[in-house]
């Protein structure tokens, strides 16, 4: 009888480890995500319902997810860090923290995706893009008796003093989006000006970027610096915000993704890659109200995405400013003579 059931035992383990093996072959993913929440969610399960490939997912800001891949190089915890802006995603290929991978996927993609690919030597690839701008709580507006801001230089007149919020360029790739489209759109001089009156009006810098349009549009702050889909995001919610081109200009970003070096699940990172780059797949954005304008030339953008070609955009310089000296030089110097001001 014991025996019986010992070989029963063994035969039920045996069973047990058939039936583990599609799952174990099917293998694990770590996904460090830079995404709205929501997005970073449906990639995930949508990934893990087509392929069975188990993810771990985290999700944080730009300049963290930037700082943590940089951490780990010795001991590399993740396998693919997809979104956020391109700007880190090119300091990291430069300091070779990133591995290059060509996906079959590139031909379908649009110029400026592969332009992050061919500056960063295969290293990181364009996702999708979007223009930096603001949105304001149009309720707190009228309450206030203000006129709508336009222009940037709307946003550092005095009535507007403690009424703007933008994230922290230091974690936040939106705000350091901004930070360098100021520079860029008004010459470095100009730009640290307009960085430092523009301090004197903000009530908060936040971590994550699109924060302070989450907090518009829960009528903590007036204004929020965001990505412009950012704000659209929070009128699809029904919240009252009106979202802003800026008159003089902006800057934009390509949202980027990357293999981090030493993966230890390389060939489910491709997989993963190569799932992310499909137009079917970026389509599902919208699903998770997310209007970013998508890589794959096939994909078509939501009917919410702001248009890039109705938008005043500066030609902004990926090269220059995702460089790691010049990202670090201005990080240092916003630090220094901005932020340690007085409010
Ligand atoms: O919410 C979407 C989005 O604006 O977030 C990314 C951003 O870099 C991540 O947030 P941080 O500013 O906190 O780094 C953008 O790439 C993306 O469009």
């Amino acid at each position: 009888m014991m025996r019986t059931n010992l070989l029963l035992g063994a035969g039920a383990v045996a069973l047990m480890a058939a039936a583990a093996t599609p799952a174990e072959a099917a293998g694990k993913l770590t996904l460090y995500c830079v995404v709205d929440e929501n997005w970073c969610q449906l990639m995930t399960t949508e990934f893990e319902k087509e392929t069975g490939i188990d993810v771990a997912m985290t999700r944080k800001s730009s300049g963290e997810t930037y700082a943590q891949v940089k951490s780990e190089a010795d001991n590399p915890k993740g396998d693919v860090w997809w979104g956020g802006t391109g700007d880190p995603h090119l300091q990291a290929a430069e300091e070779g923290l990133t591995e290059a991978y060509q996906s079959p996927l590139n031909d379908e993609l649009h110029d400026w995706a592969l332009s992050q690919y061919e500056a960063s030597g295969g290293r990181t690839v364009g996702i999708y893009a979007g223009a930096l701008g603001f949105g304001y709580n149009t309720e707190l507006l009228a309450e206030k008796g203000l006129e709508a801001p336009k222009c940037w230089a709307d946003l550092i007149k005095p009535e507007f003093k403690g009424e703007v919020q933008m994230a922290n360029p230091n974690s936040s790739g939106t705000a350091y989006t901004a930070l360098a489209t100021f520079v860029q759109l008004m010459g470095e001089d100009e730009g640290f000006d307009y960085l430092k009156k523009l301090h004197a009006n903000i009530n908060q810098y936040t971590k994550s970027g699109s924060a302070p349009i989450k907090a518009a549009a829960q009528g903590e702050t007036m204004v929020g610096i965001v990505f412009q889909h950012d704000a659209v995001t929070m009128k699809a919610t029904g919240a009252p915000i009106a979202v802003v081109s800026p008159c003089e200009g902006t800057g934009y970003e390509i949202g980027s993704m990357s293999i981090i070096a030493g993966a230890r699940n390389m060939e489910e990172a491709e997989q993963f890659y190569d799932f992310a780059l499909r137009a079917d797949v970026q389509e599902k954005a919208r699903e998770a109200k997310s209007y970013q304008v998508p890589s794959n030339k096939n994909a078509e953008p939501p009917p919410e995405s702001p248009k890039l070609s109705d938008i005043k955009l500066i030609d902004y310089d990926f090269a220059k400013y995702g460089s790691s000296d010049e990202r670090g030089r201005l990080l240092k110097k916003w630090d220094e003579e901005v932020s340690a001001l007085p409010r």
